[in-house]
């Protein structure tokens, strides 16, 4: 990738020299290049401002130097990035678009903003974007084009020692990261949360979803999804009064199934309210409640050393945001410690299902199935 910075304080952009882009430099992917504005005006004062038409306080970039500057940096597939307050603002989905992009030119204003027609002109000589890094004012764009720039060149394949990071990181799932800690487990006569030292691979993945919607929802509500909002409070075992609505929501779930697998003998759908009551009381049972509705459940009983799991649905309106997954996380840490395998029987063309068992570690099992389903198995680890 190349990227040309215009700026009327180059000197701004010098961090570009060092740490991250300058280790993408020394690899070979990437080649920055910063230009001062004031070698393309021509005047003995090198200007680069004048007063607006109209009037108002301050002044505005005069078009001519930046024209120039844009003509001879932009060839063939330029993308221009003006940074400006009044910009489009900066995302991690931007950073991964422009990280896919050839050339990059920044344009920095400074003052009040540049003449509009640069921008019109830009737009005939490549493809622009006018990008803000936030709602505040900087007195220029160049920090704006450093915290672009960092954020994109890190993108760039093999830039980074570590790829898998990328994928795990903060906004991708639309969640802020949990927290995180090392070593030592006691600090200054702080702990870390003991289930981090557990070894139970459930139990800490759904703690950290749980912190991640947690701070989301504390520190962006404009993040967090209604249904990641379903917090730990609202995941809980069951109640004998939940009968009624579980036995409601399974009728809603396994109508789908039904569709889905035609023909089939689906037990959700013959049962009655009384056993439904039955079985809540026998199995170990978690509902899921969004804003006082239940939206979800899921069973599980023990059979030797087997966690026989069952039951899982969540609400057909809710379905593919990771609720299902949730509460199968839950329900197989809930096993008890002689569990070795987890069991559960789908519908052998429930796609949807079959997919998020499979992402889970389920692996088709030996055991036999009714007509019409498919035993899954997987050891606990
Ligand atoms: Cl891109 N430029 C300026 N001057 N101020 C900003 C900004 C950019 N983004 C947020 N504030």
């Amino acid at each position: 990738m190349k990227i040309d910075i215009v700026s009327i304080f180059p000197d701004y952009l010098a961090p570009l020299e060092l740490s991250l882009p300058g280790k993408a430099q020394a690899k070979g992917l990437l080649d920055i290049a910063v230009h001062d504005l004031r070698q393309w005006t021509h005047d003995r004062h090198h200007t680069t401002d004048d007063t607006p038409y109209g009037g108002g306080a301050g002044m505005v970039m005069k078009p001519e130097p930046w024209a120039q500057a844009l003509d001879a940096l932009t060839g063939d597939g330029s993308t221009i990035v003006f940074t400006t307050p009044s910009g489009a603002p900066f995302t991690q989905a931007m950073a991964t678009e422009l990280s896919g992009q050839d050339h990059l030119v920044f344009a920095c204003g400074r003052y009040e903003g540049i003449d509009q027609r640069v921008i019109d002109h830009a737009a005939s000589i490549g493809e622009v974007r006018e990008i803000s890094i936030g709602d505040y004012v900087l007195n220029g764009g160049e920090v704006a084009a450093l915290a672009i720039t960092e954020a994109v060149v890190r993108l760039l394949p093999g830039f980074m020692s570590n790829p898998e990071s990328l994928t795990e990181e903060s906004h991708e799932g639309g969640l802020l990261e949990y927290p995180v800690y090392t070593k030592p487990a006691s600090w200054r006569g702080h702990d870390v949360p003991p289930v981090l030292l557990s070894g139970n691979h459930a139990a800490i993945a759904h703690w950290r979803h749980d912190q991640a919607v947690r701070r989301t929802a504390e520190r962006r509500p404009d993040l967090a999804h209604p249904a990641t909002l379903v917090d730990e409070g609202e995941l809980r075992l069951v109640q004998p009064g939940d009968a009624g609505e579980i036995y409601t929501l399974q009728r809603a779930c396994w109508l789908a199934e039904l569709e889905a697998n035609p023909g089939v003998e689906i037990p959700a759908l013959k049962e009655t309210l009384e056993d439904v009551r039955r079985w809540i009381a026998e199995d170990t049972v978690f509902v899921l409640r969004s804003g006082g509705r239940l939206v979800g459940a899921v069973r599980a009983s023990l059979h030797g050393s087997s966690w026989h799991l069952g039951r899982l649905m969540v609400a057909p309106d809710l379905s593919g945001r990771g609720l299902g997954r949730m509460l199968l996380e839950t329900i197989e840490s809930a096993a008890p410690d002689e569990v070795g395998t987890y069991e559960l029987f789908t519908g052998a063309r429930s796609e949807r299902n079959l997919k998020m068992y499979k992402k889970a570690g389920y692996r088709r099992g030996d055991g036999d199935a009714p007509p019409g389903a498919v035993h899954l198995s997987k050891r606990r680890r």
